[in-house]
């Protein structure tokens, strides 16, 4: 019988690398969907033919309970969540709810339908759940780089949210013995991330000049720096947490940090422009409480599952660069679906 995975935030980019390479190891995945009409969701249908769909909100208890006793999973991975940290501040209770509460609610469809109770607890064939955890948590670093006990410091709502997802998913494996497990992911990309997101809107914001589209990219802070890494190899993680065999939380990153400005130069660089002539900074654009500086410290990942990333910086950018230049030249909407082909 294969393995049955229901994946939140299946329309999302980790959604789709993590069913994508779920099918490649044999699984049945199933995909929660939200709203009437959803624009993404054909999307989904035509990239993951092989993913089925049911209905489902983070923000709905009983349709967590129905989705999760329609598929019967093994595995549930819960990638859903409100994650563009600026959003956070304009909608804090809904990103608290969503990316916070939506953590509780889908536990609890999985305790419920397990029939697990504080007296009867969890038992073998129990389903293991993953939760989409996230270096954001770390906020104000307490140390450099961040391992699995750096102490959290979030700055934004997001952060906070997760900081509860976080500590919920500890506490249902510590209070009924599920197999119960966060992935603290440092930032991941790809040709499919969203446009909002920086390393997505310096491709396409390079892609545009270069095709004579656009004249300038606006930038908030280019002195931020992250541990960026390419999502194909971060959803691979996530797969081996649940594979593992027992319940613990790792640390994913790749281990080197590098600033927005030196984004922006790689970026400009492999399209043969110099950024200097292009980049506009805007003040408007920065954040109400920045996190300057994320670096992971991934060792635990490396030595206790055989986690390694095989994607550097420097080709990460190329790739987004030359995705974003074919998209365009083809006349492809990145805001639409053309990206993910
Ligand atoms: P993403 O592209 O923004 O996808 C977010 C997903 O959440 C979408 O599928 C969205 O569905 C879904 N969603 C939003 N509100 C929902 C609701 N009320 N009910 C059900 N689903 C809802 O995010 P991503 O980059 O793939 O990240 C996946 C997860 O990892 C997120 O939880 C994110 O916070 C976390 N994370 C990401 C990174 C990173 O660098 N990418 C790092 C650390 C942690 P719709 O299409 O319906 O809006
Ligand atoms: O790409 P970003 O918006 O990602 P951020 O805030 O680090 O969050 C991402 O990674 C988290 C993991 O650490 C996830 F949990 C979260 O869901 C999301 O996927 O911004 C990166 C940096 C920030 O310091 C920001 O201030 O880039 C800086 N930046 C500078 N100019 C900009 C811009 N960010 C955006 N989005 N747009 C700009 O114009």
């Amino acid at each position: 019988m294969a393995r049955r995975a229901l994946i939140t935030g299946i329309t999302g980019q980790d959604g789709s690398y993590l069913a994508e390479h779920l099918l490649s190891e044999g699984y049945e995945v199933w995909g929660l969907v939200r709203g009437q009409a959803n624009p993404r969701v054909p999307r989904v249908r035509r990239l993951l033919q092989d993913v089925r769909l049911v209905r489902g909100d983070l923000l709905d208890q009983g349709s967590l309970i129905s989705a999760v006793e329609k598929v019967q999973p093994d595995e549930v991975y819960n990638l859903g969540a409100i994650s563009f940290v600026p959003m956070s501040w304009e909608q804090a209770e809904l990103t608290a709810e969503v990316t916070g509460m939506g953590v509780l609610r889908v536990l609890e469809a999985i305790r419920v339908c397990s029939g697990i109770t504080a007296s009867r607890g969890s038992s073998a064939g129990q389903i293991r759940f993953y939760q989409a955890s996230s270096s954001e948590m770390f906020g104000q670093v307490r140390e450099t780089p961040q391992t699995e006990r750096t102490p959290f410091h979030p700055r934004s709502p997001y952060g906070v949210a997760k900081a509860y997802g976080h500590f919920l998913t500890q506490n249902y494996r510590e209070s009924y013995g599920m197999f119960a497990v966060s992935g603290i992911l440092f930032n991941h990309e790809s040709p499919r991330r969203g446009a909002e997101f920086v390393t997505r809107k310096v491709s396409l914001g390079v892609a545009r000049i270069k095709l004579g589209m656009a004249a300038e990219l606006r930038l908030g802070n280019l002195e931020a720096r992250r541990d960026w890494g390419f999502a194909g190899d971060f959803v691979r993680a996530m797969h081996m947490m649940l594979s593992a065999a027992g319940p613990e939380d790792y640390v994913i990153g790749t281990g080197r940090t590098h600033s927005v400005r030196e984004l922006v130069e790689a970026a400009f660089a492999a399209a043969d422009l110099d950024w200097e002539r292009y980049v506009v900074c805007d003040a408007s654009l920065h954040r109400p409480a920045e996190v300057d500086l994320l670096c992971a410290d991934p060792k635990k990942a490396r030595t206790q599952l055989g986690w390694e990333p095989t994607v550097s910086f420097e080709e990460l950018v190329a790739m987004m660069v030359e995705a974003d230049l074919r998209l365009l030249a083809d006349g492809g909407d990145p805001e639409q679906d053309s990206s993910w082909a």
